[in-house]
């Protein structure tokens, strides 16, 4: 949101306040100020304008302007009701040199995970991919993955989901039919061997969303607790997102914590094979370590299955 806008936002919340109060703490015409109030109202904000002045008197349940509205992060967020993938859009957006812009979608029509497996995005769910342009080694990247889903798997916990994580970006719910995966993440790059120049982070979580709406094999935050305050959701996350990458180290002890991986016996599969024995730690920037008959083994990618203890 532009700077001038948030700025006659945040005037508006503390309200009952004046139009031209407003003009003259921000400097601007009285004009200006109206016409801010109106691209509000556009935006879903309910102002009302009443003898003492305007006042805020409702939010817009989810998109940009609702996002934006007490962000403490740097973000731009970009909404769509309807896309094909948030993180198609956000490579396009990373290629002209945006920085710190999230795409955010109620609905994606042609989503996709790793390896080009499709991504199931109906109405409701939180479906949005930040880019961003940080001072990394491609390798090091992984840490990317590894603080998103400690982001997302903190702010599903804030809202009652007792969620974990799967090595190395599954965010799942455990019940007595196993396990069931709520959020994803998707990270794609594009650099140089020493540098990158951007980092697009997708994440797609399922959100207000019906369990028949995604696979067998997933669940949705509806199913486990209700409906949430996306915006607010989404915010919580961001706003953990831009901590972490800016404190990488805090990455893997937070991880760790919200692990269901470790400790328990898993098979990777790695394009050398699978790898099979009990997760003993996660390393920088992400390697699993796995403990097998053959002694300790590292893998920096796969998929990874949790077994049953034998
Ligand atoms: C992932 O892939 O988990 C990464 C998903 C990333 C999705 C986000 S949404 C915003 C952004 N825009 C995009 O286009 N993508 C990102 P992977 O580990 O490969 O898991 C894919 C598998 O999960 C599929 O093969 C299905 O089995 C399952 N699946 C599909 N849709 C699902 C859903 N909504 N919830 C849980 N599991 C799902």
């Amino acid at each position: 949101m532009q700077e001038t806008r948030k700025r006659v936002l945040d005037a508006l919340a503390e309200g009952p306040v004046g139009g031209p109060a407003i003009a003259e703490e921000l400097d601007v015409s009285r004009a200006a100020v109206w016409k801010h109030v109106e691209a509000l109202r556009e935006a879903g904000f309910e102002i009302e304008s009443r003898e003492d002045g305007y006042v805020l008197v409702g939010t817009p349940e989810f998109g940009g302007a609702a996002v934006e509205f007490g962000l403490a992060a740097p973000f731009d967020v970009e909404y769509h009701e309807e896309i094909g993938s948030t993180n198609d859009r956000a490579r396009e957006l990373a290629g002209a040199g945006a920085e710190d812009v999230v795409v955010l979608a109620d609905e994606q029509t042609g989503a996709k995970g790793r390896l080009d497996r499709a991504w199931a995005s109906p109405s409701g769910g939180v479906w949005l991919s930040i880019v961003c342009r940080p001072d990394l080694p491609p390798a090091q990247v992984p840490i990317y993955t590894l603080a998103a889903a400690v982001a997302t798997t903190e702010a599903v916990r804030e809202v009652g989901v007792d969620a974990g994580i799967k090595w190395p970006n599954d965010v799942l719910v455990a019940d007595d039919d196993g396990e069931r995966k709520l959020a994803g993440i998707l990270t794609e790059m594009e650099g140089e061997a020493d540098r990158v120049s951007w980092v697009v982070v997708g994440i797609g979580l399922n959100a207000n969303v019906d369990g028949e709406a995604v696979p067998d094999t997933a669940t949705t935050i509806r199913e486990q607790v209700g409906d949430v305050d996306r915006a607010a959701l989404t915010r919580r996350l961001l706003e953990r997102f831009d901590e972490l990458r800016a404190d990488t180290e805090a990455v893997l002890p937070a991880w760790r914590d919200l692990s269901s991986t470790l400790g328990r016996r898993v098979r990777v599969e790695t394009p050398g094979g699978d790898v099979v024995g009990t997760a003993v730690d996660v390393e920088f920037p992400g390697s699993l370590v796995v403990e097998t008959d053959e002694g300790e083994k590292r893998v920096s990618a796969g998929d990874c299955e949790h077994l049953r203890p034998v």
